[in-house]
């Protein structure tokens, strides 16, 4: 204990240690480690400019574990993309990492957290970590098109956070896409064994055709009136429908959801499940036992649990929601897929 004490205490002293600087210097000599690769190392570097994650056939919602590393540094490029928001329906959209949401970072309690954001897309952006303790003014400050910022903090408070970009208008950068997740594992575990742990980010999109182009483009109007068009999980209408998260029977499934909102509360609910536990906003401090739904603000996130018993929730189909059901008809609706089920193989929700 009075190891980590003094540890910490370097580390206070240091925080914050924030800077800005042009794109290039600093990513001399930073280089990739799998996840698998760095047990034992003291400093793990992951540039999401080489790691995408994958969004085909849907965005992969699975998380790896935690490196034992503890210091972990990640290199995050912001830049315009084109991404699709619904089937065949393509957006240009503002990332970090070129995916809507962006990468999943996932940390311990108590690791160091080392942030490099690269602006490599034509307009200032910034970014702002909910799972951080630092003056707000000084990190999260926009920065122009070449330019980078890098900061650090040390991740205190487990649990499943939003990132986002909080460069005026907030809602206009939310809405075009600048937002994923980070978790942080609690310093003694989750307390119980996972079987298979996923993310997903739920958020909305505003949009109208152009009338002249045809092209899809974002509608403030419809944000200030908060008449989405979409409402997402992982960033696309309804693509665990079309590609259900797979899970065997027996297992117990951890998930991650963070609301990005940019406006909307998440109601989220597993049809044909019960929840073992909640931990609101992901801490294990917050458990609840024995939850049907749970509603998670915009802008915050929470942690859910349940086992697909063989003689309970066994092999089928379950659909998660929000269930703000005006918004699962939008695109918040997908699929659990347990074991490999062969009766009744579709779903109707
Ligand atoms: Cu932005």
């Amino acid at each position: 204990m009075a190891k980590e004490a003094t540890a910490t205490q370097e580390t206070d002293m240091q925080v914050p240690k924030i800077m800005l600087s042009t794109v290039g210097a600093a990513l001399v000599g930073a280089s990739f480690f799998a996840l698998t690769d760095v047990g034992g190392t003291s400093t793990e570097v992951i540039d999401f400019g080489t790691r995408v994650t994958a969004t085909t056939p849907a965005y992969d919602a699975r998380l790896a574990r935690a490196s034992d590393a503890r210091i972990k540094e990640f290199i995050i490029p912001v830049t315009h993309d084109t991404i699709e928001i619904a089937n065949g329906v393509k957006y240009e959209g503002w990332t970090f990492g070129g995916t809507v949401p962006g990468p999943v970072i996932r940390v311990r309690e108590g690791d160091l957290v080392r942030i490099k954001v690269v602006n490599k897309s034509p307009m200032p952006h910034s970014i702002d970590f909910h799972s951080a303790r630092i003056p707000a003014n000084i990190a999260y400050r926009t920065f122009n098109p070449g330019d980078s910022i890098s900061f650090e903090f040390v991740a205190r408070d487990p649990g499943a956070y939003m990132v986002h970009c909080g460069t005026p208008p907030v809602t206009m950068h939310i809405m075009q896409g600048m937002y994923f997740a980070i978790i942080v594992d609690p310093r003694n575990g989750w307390g119980t064994k996972a079987d298979k742990e996923f993310v997903l980010v739920q958020s909305e999109f505003y949009t109208m055709k152009d009338s002249t182009t045809g092209a899809v483009i974002p509608d403030w109007n419809g944000a200030m009136s908060k008449q989405a068009t979409q409402v997402v999980f992982n960033g696309r209408a309804f693509q665990y429908k079309d590609n259900p998260i797979n899970v065997d029977v027996g297992d117990r499934v951890r998930i991650f959801v963070v609301n990005a909102g940019p406006t909307f509360r998440s109601d989220f609910h597993v049809v044909g499940a019960v929840f073992d536990r909640v931990y609101a906003d992901g801490n294990p401090a917050n458990v609840m036992e024995r939850v049907q739904t749970q509603s998670i603000p915009a802008g915050g996130g929470a942690v859910f649990e349940t086992v697909f018993d063989a003689d309970a929730s066994g092999e089928g189909l379950y659909p998660f929601v929000t269930h703000s059901f005006a918004d699962a008809e939008k695109g918040a609706v997908g699929i659990i897929k347990v074991g490999t089920p062969t009766a009744f193989a579709h779903m109707d929700h």
